[in-house]
């Protein structure tokens, strides 16, 4: 098989899911925009899947340490399914709104983005901020996490 067919095959990026709490989680081993890494992240189970949604600070800290076993570099950000890309400062997880948040507000996140990034509308998490949340821009590329909820 040749590595072409194998890096459109999305199958391949997310091998190994974890079960946690009633919730399956993958991580892409690759870096990708924001946009891409959602649209890997539905085409998995049926469009169940999709980037992480963090709903409590227990989730956070099993995504961070996820996060930190599987990288493959010292990369300290990962996408998050949280963005604002359709109504600024309205941050939501695909089209729920957020109840519990992270941002890293020592260091004024989000901030929307300044200076010639003026347009921040996709969520990271950072390992450097202890698991806080950052907007970034939605075209650099990160590792991702992406999500199903399970039946119970
Ligand atoms: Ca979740
Ligand atoms: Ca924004
Ligand atoms: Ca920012």
């Amino acid at each position: 098989m040749s590595k072409a067919f194998l890096e459109k095959d999305y199958s391949v990026d997310c091998q190994s899911w974890q079960k946690y709490e009633g919730h399956q989680y993958c991580f892409i081993n690759s870096k990708e925009t924001w946009a891409d890494a959602d649209q890997k992240c539905r085409s998995y189970s049926w469009g169940t899947s999709h980037l992480v949604y963090i709903e409590n600070m227990e989730e956070n800290n099993f995504i961070e340490q996820f996060f930190e076993n599987m990288r493959q570099d010292d990369e300290p950000d990962v996408w998050i399914g949280l963005d604002d890309r359709f109504d600024e400062g309205n941050f939501k997880w695909g089209d729920k709104a957020t109840t519990f948040t992270n941002w890293s507000e020592e260091h004024k996140e989000p901030n929307g983005g300044q200076g010639i990034i003026p347009d921040e509308d996709c969520v990271g998490m950072s390992t450097n901020f202890d698991g806080e949340w950052i907007d970034f821009e939605c075209m650099k590329k990160l590792y991702s996490i992406c999500e199903v909820e399970l039946q119970n």
